[in-house]
């Protein structure tokens, strides 16, 4: 199934279309499964109801740990590097990664887990939080992450909207010059988690931390037990192609964050197929992901994508500017790192840094660059392009979302032409269109309207837990029988697709998805906040900043103390990470005789173009609008 040349992938790609159900058995049958399906798909966009391999059996720790160790057991399968440079690195091999896998894997049995529980983990970039997602895998619970940078408040919310019985966490964790208290949020977030009955500490930072007796236990603790109790394996379960395997939030236009449901058999399969067939992965190759396990893409392209290739994942602990800039080519260097998957964001603020720190770093080991997480504009392609690949290295420009499990429009390295700043064709099994907002299929070329895809395939989300009718509604309502996706996009002379951006009120800061809706909640959390309207606006560096609109009556000589405890309250609330980069106070919102906010105006002066703000005759107060034009930062 390697596809050899740009004609081949034209082929493979038409199969793919014509025969879906035949392309994906072939590709599923490249896997370890305990039972084969008794029926490739079953689905309809309207419920929606998406069943891939229905009847299989398989446990995905098997595919990505077990089959590996006759024949690689010995192969790096985990590099990992620390935040700080002056300590050790570690590798764990294949044999080794399934070994502290199983270990683990017990000491969760041990306190209680089984299958179908849901296990919430908040731990730092060590080799530990890939093994704790892998050992919940293993034993068939629910995994759902939640990313370092969200407050207590937020974690709260997702240990109860899934009902977790376990937490996984660290004392704290190391990230560039900043030590991040773990514990100590969980602790906080934990007052209003009673469903929670474990929480097992990896000890990293060694800052004091609160053990509660009874609740809290050490990691180091509990692996010491599992080895004097003599238990070296643990079989894996054997779950249904469909069971759920992991849970990840993720932000849209409304206040809450949705809880994406992704299942065993369908996701391995996708991950596993796009990590291969995007980035052309070849043995022993070392592959060096930048993400954090946090997010989606370090769930895919991190842990379970490339081992369940086989290949040589590497995973480094700290930020891309700690000690300095050029942290991310000190480590090409010292693993001569074949493949570096970053995204746009980490590229810009490299680059601002100027190419200094370059000098004298040998990147001659990569052969292929990758992007993700956002838009790359075409200075950036060419700096990375240039300065990075040497002019040498494909960049796939990989488009996709938590919901779609996996690279969905993205160049295949080496293999199909690349334009800068298009993510450039659809992988075989991926079915794009573009609608206009009446609902009309756009067909044909240099064209643009709202991203939709138009067949399942299967690393797609299932649902969103607890709630199937937020994800019809959010997904497959806005256009019949379409996956919508939330983005806008054209379409090329040639039939390339570029992404353009977010339709919704979803804010894309650094990578990182916000929902305007989220941080406008916090914000009005602040106790002399009236109301607030959040939007985009171009930010060199993050690709887009969080620009507040805030009615907050305050005493005059106190404005930048109320900012600061604004932005405080919106840290408390939904975490670090959404922290306005602007507030401009107000006394009105600029809104419709109907009460609704004109967010087209406000987005056109957070961008500082004022000249033509359209037409304003249907406001409630047009004369709000000039006060705002005049006081834009
Ligand atoms: C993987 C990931 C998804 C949103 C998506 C889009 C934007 C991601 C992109 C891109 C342009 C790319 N996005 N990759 N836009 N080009 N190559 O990032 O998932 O966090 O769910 O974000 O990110 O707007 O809708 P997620």
């Amino acid at each position: 199934m390697k596809i050899t040349s740009f004609d081949h992938y034209k082929d493979v790609y038409k199969y793919s279309v014509e025969q879906p159900e035949e392309f994906w058995a072939d590709i599923a049958d490249t896997f370890t499964w305990r039972k084969k399906w008794d029926k490739v798909l079953e689905w309809n966009f309207k419920e929606p109801k998406i069943r891939w391999f229905e009847g299989a059996k398989l446990n995905i720790t098997e595919n990505c740990l077990d089959r590996h160790l006759e024949t690689i057991g010995d192969n790096p399968a985990i590099i990992w590097e620390p935040n700080d440079p002056k300590e050790d690195h570690r590798v764990l091999t294949y044999r080794q990664l399934h070994d502290k896998v199983c270990q683990f894997a017990n000491v969760l049995k041990n306190n209680g887990a089984k299958k179908g529980d849901r296990i919430c983990i908040y731990m730092p970039m060590v080799p530990e939080l890939a093994i704790a997602l892998l050992a919940c895998a293993r034993i068939g619970a629910t995994h759902s992450v939640v990313f370092g940078g969200f407050s207590a408040q937020s974690i709260a919310d997702r240990i109860q909207d899934a009902d977790c019985n376990i937490v996984i966490t660290a004392d704290g964790g190391f990230r560039g010059a900043k030590e991040i208290p773990l514990k100590s949020i969980i602790d906080d977030a934990l007052v209003r988690c009673p469903s929670v009955q474990k929480v097992i500490v990896l000890t990293r930072t060694r800052t004091p931390v609160a053990m509660i007796k009874g609740r809290d236990v050490w990691w180091e603790d509990e692996i010491r037990k599992v080895e004097t109790q003599g238990h070296k394996e643990c079989p894996i379960e054997v779950m249904d192609a469909e069971d759920m395997l992991f849970i990840l939030y993720t932000s849209g236009s409304t206040g809450k964050p949705k809880g994406v449901v992704h299942t065993c058999g369908g996701y391995m399969v996708y991950t596993g197929y796009t990590f291969d067939t995007t980035f052309q992965y070849q043995p022993d190759e070392v592959y060096f992901c930048t993400a954090d396990i946090g997010w989606i893409t370090g769930h895919s392209y991190i842990v379970y994508g490339p081992l369940s290739q086989g290949a040589t994942s590497l995973m480094f602990e700290g930020v891309p500017t700690y000690p300095d800039a050029g942290r991310f080519w000190d480590i090409v260097d010292k693993f001569k790192v074949n493949i570096i998957y970053t995204a746009p964001t980490a590229i810009r603020s490299l680059m601002s840094y100027g190419d200094d720190f370059l000098k004298g770093k040998n990147l001659s080991s990569l052969t292929k660059l990758g992007s993700v997480g956002e838009p790359i504009n075409e200075e950036a392609w060419h700096w990375f392009d240039e300065k990075i690949g040497h002019g040498h290295c494909p960049i796939v420009d990989t488009w996709w979302q938590t919901e779609n499990g996996g690279h969905m429009i993205t160049p295949i390295a080496g293999i199909t032409p690349l334009k800068p700043g298009y993510a450039s064709l659809p992988l075989p099994g991926v079915q794009p269109a573009l609608f206009d907002e009446s609902g009309k299929e756009i067909e044909g070329n240099d064209v643009s309207g709202n991203l939709c895809i138009k067949f399942p395939w299967p690393g797609m989300l299932r649902t969103t837990y607890g709630d199937h009718e937020r994800c019809r509604q959010t997904y497959f309502a806005a256009y019949q029988d379409m996956y919508f996706t939330g983005d806008g996009c054209l379409r090329d002379e040639d039939g390339y697709y570029r992404i353009t951006g977010r339709v919704d009120d979803v804010l894309n800061v650094s990578g990182h998805r916000i929902g305007t809706a989220e941080v406008e909640n916090a914000i009005n959390m602040h106790s002399t906040v009236v109301e607030s309207a959040v939007v985009g606006y171009p930010h060199d560096i993050k690709g887009q900043g969080v620009y507040a609109f805030v009615v907050a009556p305050h005493k005059s000589g106190d404005e930048d103390l109320t900012r600061k405890d604004i932005i405080m309250t919106v840290s408390r609330i939904i975490g670090a990470i959404a922290k306005p980069d602007k507030i401009q106070f107000v006394s009105g919102l600029p809104k419709t005789r109907s009460g609704k906010i004109m967010r087209r105006i406000l987005r056109k002066i957070a961008e500082g173009d004022t000249s033509n703000l359209g037409d304003t005759s249907t406001l409630l107060d047009p004369a709000v609008v000039d006060e705002i034009k005049a006081g834009a930062l």
